[in-house]
């Protein structure tokens, strides 16, 4: 036993049974260790078949996009940005939703995924949990451990023994696709911040960690096994034997106030890291498996776009840098693409978009300034590979004459690297600071030379170097940021930049060639001078002109472009997308949106990419010398091509035209979706709740049955339970406390009458209706109706809390003058409960609504004899009534048009909850009461633009007036060409009589 009995209950814990603890064989690092050489690390960074890597990762959840036909999409706008690795985690809720069946085909099999990611050159970080928090349901942890006795994440054999089959199965999906066997996967995490328990538990048991780790390492996986503690306590690296191949901790300094965007916290920069690092891991790779890379959200809060401002490029050059000035070397972004919480897979506090203000918007859009600036940092990795040699100092006010400004070097015997942010990271002030830099031949420089001073505006941080190689060249220093470099035959080319109003100063060895302005008016805006210590300082004003740019040629072939940061943005090194390539190609190019590839083919170029504006294109490296022919997506360009070789030249765009049907035109039928509400109702077929004990030991029961949804099976979507009595005449009131998780609303009816509704509050998991009973003869029979949005389960954060087990049901109820088990009461939740009925769909897409038990919410239900009416006719009685209709689009072919749904949140005709389905996926919980979601977008292959949809919408109708939604119509985001190609459907099974249904 992990915990006595005494503290179970002081901890208010019972115990189903007795829970078995499992040994742990002290040996179990030896036992299970694998050998292999392709992925090995030292103390600076991991090396990949010998190579050292930065790896650059963003976490992506494929689970979130149910259309694998866009995996590659989003993964090619993740390398085009400079990553070279992907973080995911799996969701075992959805692959074992009923228990012992793993179940990962369609749009649930990993492999296309893995497939994609291979061909985008993107290696993959695998985190398989069993638990990984996420903000899904049940943190990733399917219902039925509910019914698991004990304390979960904790080294059982009753716990264990539950997540045995999910880890079998995964790993075979994993470690096929593992680097030895050509695939990307590089590294695993298990578990997920294994660290928070309550008093009792101790710390956690690094005994249950051994024993997943083991159960991973029985299978073929050989990969590093990395883990991520929440914050830098060092627990696992201290605990003997070692239990983890690289130590890792995540980091979220800016925290999730996104109601405030523009105030950082105090002391939100983390300046204890490199001491702390090295003390606890000082011989691994420093690791940042997740990195605030925007926020979460929950049911009432203030949305992703504020939390895409408090997150935003700003964040990143501060906070980023910052961890690259530790030594981050092995660093992941959560979330570089958020997606959506489709299909009721999110935990209940959060709604359906995960869109997390990510640098990828939940509709796969570039538009936010965070994408283009990760992609001048992510770049400059791939060309500065001194960076993972260099050594970490703290930080410190020596390197410069300015104290608000704090610089962290980083340095090797030649190269060096100098981070410099404000000391009050928050500053929004122009600082201006002069900077000392370290040179072999040179000495100590204080820069700039040829100007008073460097300076920092708003809350920024730069990276300048010292002896630089760029190729054979040498930069002796460069206060601009490096974007990128090439060397090619006959030039380099460096590009650098700095933002508007900065002053900056490069410096090269000389030769005896003259240097020659390409861009730029010397004296002016431009100044070059030589030294007599043998060296050219290049010295620039940028201008706010979003385009400034100058440009000079030293040394007969070496081009320097030195750019506004606001061009830099523009400028691309595409992979090369022949696959299997982590690097990119030798282009450097300015193009607008986006640059999937660019591929060399004798003296032909074709770029591939995305437009959402008439773009000139200028190939400044990396185009054949005698270009023959440049095509883009496919379609030859004209251009000129200079003798310095750039190209030049334009892809038009068209905006294509945009014919959406009219959503109130549409032929629209409805049904009733409480056919419960009818005296002949027949509800035998239902689940009899008559369960004496909970099997979910978390607390007792307190009704005669228990009424836990989960006890039963379901663990999604609405639950109902019906609950007949036979009347003594003496009724007089009923109350009944529904728990349906954080924002839920419950709704009771007594035979046909309504009794009242529970609206709901945001982080508030239960509530209460209290209603008066009319008079009831004496002898008669009755029947109670309760609707219960069932609004997903908790996560499983603290291990010992149990919150997994937080039951989702009826908590109690008083019906005076009755005993409880006067009740006998029925259940339903979604068809099959955890033997659900749509497997291509998945455990947790449909609920336990009538129309959603039929099945009607897919395409073709039997629609023929329903009435006819459209979703914003309004109910004049509360209720539930589905809406469908079948629309056909016709998208042009080559565009890519994110289309999203729009409801108007105003309720002031009645409070109601809406669900919205698309092509049979529910692609939407809409709570106008909450908020603040009430834009729901679709993804193409959920939508078919090129053919018939059908959209289902389930109003329900929460007050007795009844309710009538305001509107309902299309909103288009920004539209742009694209070369990625045609986008599969996902399936989408269509309705077929439902054996069993009622
Ligand atoms: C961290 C979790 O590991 C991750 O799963 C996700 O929930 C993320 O937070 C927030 O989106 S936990 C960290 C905030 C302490």
């Amino acid at each position: 036993m992990l915990f006595s009995k005494l503290q179970v209950l002081a901890l208010g814990l019972t115990l189903a049974s007795e829970v078995t603890a499992r040994a742990v064989d002290v040996d179990t690092e030896s036992m299970y260790s694998r050998q292999q050489d392709l992925v090995t690390w030292d103390d600076h960074s991991l090396f990949v078949r010998g190579e050292r890597v930065m790896v650059f990762s963003g976490e992506f959840h494929p689970f979130r996009l149910p259309v694998p036909g866009l995996w590659l999409d989003v993964l090619q706008k993740i390398k085009a940005s400079g990553y070279n690795c992907i973080s995911i985690y799996i969701d075992w809720f959805l692959l074992e939703g009923e228990p012992g069946e793993f179940r990962a085909e369609g749009i649930f099999d990993l492999q296309p995924f893995f497939d994609a990611a291979k061909q985008a050159g993107l290696y993959v970080l695998a985190r398989p949990g069993p638990y990984i928090n996420a903000e899904v349901s049940g943190g990733g942890f399917p219902g039925w451990l509910s019914r698991v006795p004990g304390a979960l994440r904790t080294n059982t054999d009753e716990f264990i023994g539950a997540t045995d089959n999910y880890i079998k199965e995964i790993s075979k999906v994993i470690a096929k696709n593992q680097i030895s066997n050509e695939g990307p996967v590089i590294l695993l995490q298990i578990e997920n911040e294994y660290q928070h328990a309550l008093d009792g538990y101790d710390m956690p048991s690094y005994d249950y960690w051994n024993s997943v780790k083991g159960q991973f390492r029985d299978t073929d996986i050989a990969v590093p096994i990395i883990n991520n503690e929440a914050h830098q306590y060092g627990y696992i690296t201290a605990h003997t034997p070692a239990s983890v191949d690289i130590y890792g901790h995540d980091g979220y300094p800016l925290g999730f106030d996104c109601e405030n965007p523009q105030s950082w916290p105090e002391d939100g920069l983390p300046t204890d890291w490199l001491a702390i690092n090295n003390e606890i891991a000082p011989d691994t790779p420093y690791t940042i498996p997740e990195f605030q890379g925007g926020g979460f959200q929950h049911w009432g809060q203030a949305g992703f776009a504020n939390c895409a401002l408090l997150l935003n490029m700003e964040f990143e050059r501060v906070l980023y840098k910052n961890n690259y000035a530790v030594g981050a070397t092995i660093f992941n972004i959560y979330m570089i693409y958020g997606g959506t919480n489709w299909g009721n897979l999110g935990g209940h506090m959060g709604f359906t978009s995960y869109d997390y203000g990510a640098q990828i918007t939940e509709e796969r859009q570039l538009w936010r300034e965070k994408y283009s600036e990760v992609k001048l940092q992510a770049n400059f990795f791939h060309v500065s590979p001194a960076f993972l040699e260099a050594d970490r100092f703290n930080s410190s006010l020596q390197f410069t004459d300015n104290d608000a400004i704090t610089v962290t070097p980083a340095t090797t015997n030649s190269t060096n690297f100098y981070i410099a942010r404000h000391t009050d990271y928050r500053n929004t002030e122009s600082v201006p600071y002069r900077l000392t830099v370290k040179t072999v031949d040179h000495g100590e420089i204080d820069i700039p030379q040829l100007g008073d001073s460097l300076v920092m505006n708003r809350r920024d941080s730069k990276i300048h170097v010292s002896d630089y190689p760029v190729g054979d060249k040498h930069v002796i220093y460069s206060s601009a940021e490096v974007f990128t470099w090439k060397k090619y035959d006959d030039k380099t080319i460096l590009v650098v930049y700095g933002g508007p109003d900065e002053h900056h100063e490069l410096a090269v060895a000389n030769d005896d060639s003259d240097f020659s302005i390409l861009a730029g008016s010397e004296g002016e805006n431009i100044s070059v001078q030589s030294t007599k210590d043998d060296y050219t300082i290049i010295s620039w004003d940028i201008s706010d002109d979003p385009e400034d740019r100058k440009v000079v040629r030293v040394h007969s072939d070496f081009y320097i472009y030195m750019l506004n940061r606001n061009e830099a943005y523009n400028f691309w090194v595409p992979p090369t997308g022949a696959g299997s390539d982590y690097g990119t190609s030798d282009v450097i190019l300015k193009a607008g949106y986006l640059m999937r590839t660019a591929q060399v083919d004798g003296t032909t170029l074709h770029l591939v990419g995305d437009v959402n504006a008439t773009t000139p294109i200028e190939i400044i490296g990396g185009a054949p010398a005698e270009l023959e022919a440049l095509t883009f997506n496919g379609r030859s360009l004209q251009f000129t091509q200079s003798n310095f070789g750039v190209v030049k030249a334009t892809v038009d765009f068209e905006a294509p035209d945009i014919k959406l049907p009219c959503l109130s035109h549409l032929q629209w039928k409805k049904i009733d979706s409480l056919p419960e509400l009818s005296g002949d109702y027949d509800d035998s077929a239902w689940v009899d709740a008559n369960l004496e004990e909970s099997p979910n030991d978390r607390y007792p029961i307190k009704t005669h049955v228990s009424l836990r949804a989960g006890d039963y099976g379901f663990h999604t979507g609405s639950v109902l339970f019906r609950g007949h009595f036979t009347a003594n005449g003496k009724e007089s009131s009923f109350e009944i406390e529904p728990q349906g998780g954080s924002a839920s609303g419950s709704s009771l009816w007594l035979d046909d009458t309504f009794l009242g509704s529970y609206l709901g509050e945001a982080g508030v998991v239960n509530g209460t209706i209290t209603a008066d009973i009319p008079a009831l003869e004496d002898g008669s029979e009755h029947v109670f109706t309760l609707v219960m949005d069932h609004m997903g389960l908790h996560d499983n954060y603290v291990v010992g809390e149990d919150m997994l087990k937080d039951p989702r049901g009826i908590q109690t109820y008083d019906f005076p003058g009755h005993k409880s088990s006067d009740i006998a009461w029925k259940i339903t939740g979604n068809l099959g409960g955890e033997q659900y009925a749509d497997k291509v769909r998945g455990p947790l897409n449909e609920g336990g609504l009538f129309v959603e038990r039929q099945g009607f919410h897919q395409p073709s239900a039997p629609t023929g004899a329903w009435d006819e009416g459209k979703p914003t006719d309004g109910m004049s009685e509360p209720g539930i009534t589905y809406y469908t209709a079948t629309f056909d689009l016709d998208i042009s072919e080559g565009y890519d048009v994110p289309l999203a749904f729009k409801f108007d949140d105003d309720v002031s005709d009645g409070v109601y909850r809406a669900q919205l389905y698309v092509n049979g996926y529910q692609y939407g919980k809409f709570v106008p009461l909450m908020g603040p979601q009430y834009r729901f977008p679709i993804h193409e292959g959920i939508l078919n633009h090129h053919g018939e949809n059908t959209i289902g919408i389930t109003i329900w109708a929460q007050e007795r007036g009844g309710a009538k939604p305001k509107g309902l119509g299309w909103d288009v985001s920004m539209v742009t060409e694209t070369g990625f190609g045609q986008i599969e459907l996902s399936p989408a099974p269509r309705w077929e009589e439902r054996e069993g249904a009622y």
